[in-house]
């Protein structure tokens, strides 16, 4: 019992022993009255929790039209059962809170407050520890598709701390939200909600039950369903790709993602730069894709500061020129073909360098260079 519930009986104690309330009908009454109350109350707060947790909106093809067309295009393409589908919308709930959390994504943040969330001294040390409990699966999958153990270990580590935190959305629920009451995807979530169908029916998942991020990603390494279905890859050779439980699915299909999004091998990701004054204007554009070589930002006054890893970078090796929210201004690099790559994992900047920044962390702390 909680020091305020012993408080409050005490209180009721001294009411009733009190010489001021003597007769018996009359304290019985009193109690009857306290315990009318206190039931309405109780009831009250029961409904107010019921409501806040009940279904914000159950989705019906009566109320969206798209929903209907969507489900005709499920029947007729992949041979879906109308009723059930029908049935499963039923059971869904748009929730305002997706959109609402889709409005102010994490990585809209400045970088240098960005980088505090995943750059941590936790996040270094769990990293090397989840290195060491899977170098075996690491070691293979680095072999076999040729990305960096590091590189692996630090996108389950941002996207889930290493597994722990998949999501606790149920996925349908935010796929349904996204593809119909967020005009400015809609479009991408209805590809994501088809691919999520699919994807459960292939894996013989109820699509209620699954969890997820607030965007529909899914598992370890948190891919989007589309993702799941085009990369994801059995390892661990149980017949299965199982995002959810297999780390030797997630490792590899992490490292198969990058691979197939044209990581090359032992090429550097990215070097600081610097922009000498005197160029002719300001430097564009920025953007994560490398479309300029070297030698035409050398030739508007970009440089990269190298170190050792990039030193003889060549000058048509094609960068393109990152500018990151610091503390005390903007931080310039240039970002080759690998840092794009990262970028196809997830569209930010802030995040590639997040990545990128906790691989050499958790490389150079595994080797016992930190
Ligand atoms: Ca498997």
């Amino acid at each position: 019992m909680s020091a305020d519930e012993c408080r409050s009986n005490r209180s009721y104690e001294r009411f009733f022993s009190s010489a001021f309330i003597r007769d018996p009908r009359f304290r019985q009454r009193v109690r009857f009255i306290i315990h009318r109350c206190s039931s309405v109350f109780i009831g009250s707060c029961l409904v107010f929790l019921g409501a806040c947790a009940a279904p914000v909106a159950a989705v019906s093809p009566k109320d969206y039209p798209e929903l209907g067309a969507f489900i005709e295009s499920m029947v007729e393409r992949h041979g879906f059962d109308r009723a059930a589908l029908t049935r499963l919308f039923r059971r869904a709930t748009l929730r305002p809170q997706i959109v609402a959390a889709m409005e102010r994504p994490y990585e809209a943040l400045p970088w240098h407050e960005y980088r505090r969330t995943f750059l941590t001294e936790a996040r270094v040390r769990l990293g090397v520890r989840y290195w060491e409990r899977h170098k075996d699966i690491l070691a293979r999958a680095e072999e076999h598709y040729g990305v960096p153990a590091e590189l692996i270990v630090a996108i389950i580590g941002v996207e889930t701390h290493y597994g722990a935190g998949q999501g606790r959305h149920s996925v349908l629920d935010a796929l349904v939200t996204l593809a119909l009451d967020y005009p400015p995807r809609a479009d991408f979530f209805r590809r994501e909600l088809e691919a999520f169908l699919l994807l459960t029916r292939e894996l013989d998942l109820d699509p209620a039950d699954v969890r997820g991020s607030y965007a529909g990603a899914l598992g370890i390494p948190q891919f989007i369903p589309t993702s799941y279905r085009e990369f994801a890859v059995d390892f661990d050779n149980d017949e299965r790709r199982d995002l959810f439980n297999s780390s030797e699915d997630a490792i590899a299909s992490v490292a198969n993602f990058l691979s197939r999004h044209g990581w090359a091998t032992g090429q550097p990701v990215i070097d600081a730069a610097a922009i000498k004054s005197g160029a002719d204007g300001w430097p564009e554009p920025f953007g994560p894709e490398p479309t300029r070589t070297l030698r035409e930002w050398l030739a508007d006054g970009v440089f990269p500061e190298h170190d050792r890893a990039s030193e003889t970078t060549p000058e048509d090796r094609r960068a393109a020129l990152i500018a990151l929210e610091g503390e005390t201004g903007p931080l310039y690099y240039l970002g080759y073909n690998n840092f794009y790559v990262i970028t196809r994992y997830n569209r930010s900047q802030n995040y590639a360098m997040a990545v990128y920044q906790l691989a050499r962390a958790i490389k150079s702390r595994y080797y016992g260079e930190s």
